[in-house]
């Protein structure tokens, strides 16, 4: 699979931009998360001074039992380690263990206009949907700019559903750097091939919290079992319809897993192939794509001692460039004792 990376990607080390990005640990790892952001968290890990952190302060918003986001951040250690992140090339880190975070959020919330808030649109999705808010909801995207800029991070790997909230984040630092002092680089998205990939009802983004995922280190049978229940192209009620592989979301997750996703489009549009043997191909397709991952994945999960060592030596690595930052930040700001020049 390819992905696409930004054309004036530096490479010689010591001159490398960073790149952060963090992923909730609010459910298991999916194929929107895998093609949209972990697959290029991965290929960046050798080109940038990569940064990936699990963002649970975020969970908090959705995850309401304290055992359970425990026990998801723990497992999202595991996915993104057996997805090929490598401690020794990048920093994983649990955002929780750098309380800077939610200090730089709180900073820039003085300087954010609640009017700014309240276009995030996740936060008025739920609100149209009569569902009570937190204000923790309502502001996470203020949080988000603050995990990025922390670090100084000036690309970031995310998926396409994630445009708007960068253009936040670039909205908040300009906010601070025009109150303050420049401080802050303005963040760049960086995307892979894959769109925004839709669940397994075929209408909505696959989410977690939408429960319509395909979890990448599920067990075979639940994939096969997934993948089947999909929804394709809604015209195409009979065998020999022809179908519609642009919205048939089997057809469109199909370029994904093999160099011939036009052929299998091809039989599509003419009905020479129907939909449950192309469901077929693409489960069978999905496992073997991730079964190394998954035997990695439990070889790590066999371990009981690799992620918190993995998060220590990861808030050890970031902790020098979180105290340069909000040094400088509390300085521009006034609070703090005041530093000798
Ligand atoms: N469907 C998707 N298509 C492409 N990219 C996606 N990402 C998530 N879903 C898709 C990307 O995965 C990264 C981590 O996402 P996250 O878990 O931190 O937050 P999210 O986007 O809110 O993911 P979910 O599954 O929808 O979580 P819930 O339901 O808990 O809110 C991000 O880079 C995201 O772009």
């Amino acid at each position: 699979m390819s992905q696409t990376l930004a054309a004036d990607d530096p490479a010689a080390p010591g001159t490398r931009e960073r790149v952060f990005s963090g992923i909730q640990p609010s459910g298991a790892s999916h194929l929107g998360n895998y093609l949209g952001a972990q697959a290029n968290y991965v290929a960046l890990q050798d080109r940038y001074d990569a940064i990936y952190a699990i963002v649970d302060l975020h969970a908090l918003t959705t995850v309401h039992d304290g055992e359970t986001l425990r026990r998801l951040s723990h497992e999202m250690v595991l996915d993104l380690l057996a997805v090929g992140l490598d401690p020794q090339r990048c920093s994983l880190i649990r955002q929780s263990d750098v309380p800077e975070h939610a200090e730089l959020a709180w900073i820039f919330n003085t300087c954010v206009p609640v009017a700014w808030a309240e276009r995030n649109p996740t936060y008025k999705e739920a609100r149209d949907e009569g569902k009570e808010n937190s204000v923790g909801l309502l502001d996470y995207p203020v949080l988000q700019a603050a995990d990025i800029v922390l670090y100084k991070a000036s690309r970031v790997p995310v998926g396409k559903d994630q445009a708007a909230h960068l253009e936040f984040s670039r909205e908040v630092v300009r906010a601070f750097n025009r109150r303050y002092a420049p401080v802050f680089p303005e963040p760049q998205p960086v995307y892979t091939e894959a769109p925004v990939v839709l669940g397994i009802d075929g209408v909505r983004k696959m989410s977690k919290s939408a429960g319509n995922t395909i979890p990448i280190f599920a067990e075979p049978d639940e994939i096969r079992r997934l993948v089947m229940s999909m929804v394709t192209d809604p015209l195409r009620i009979k065998r020999t319809d022809p179908g519609r592989p642009e919205v048939c979301n089997v057809c469109q997750l199909h370029r994904f897993f093999g160099a011939d996703y036009l052929q299998i489009q091809d039989g599509e549009r003419t009905a020479r192939t129907g939909c449950v043997e192309t469901k077929q191909l693409l489960a069978e397709r999905i496992i073997e794509f991730f079964r190394p991952m998954r035997e990695r994945r439990a070889e790590l999960a066999a371990d009981g001692a690799v992620v918190e060592e993995t998060l220590a030596a990861g808030a050890d690595a970031v902790r020098p460039i979180v105290d340069a930052t909000m040094a400088e930040v509390r300085d521009a700001v006034g609070i703090g004792p005041r530093r000798v020049a």
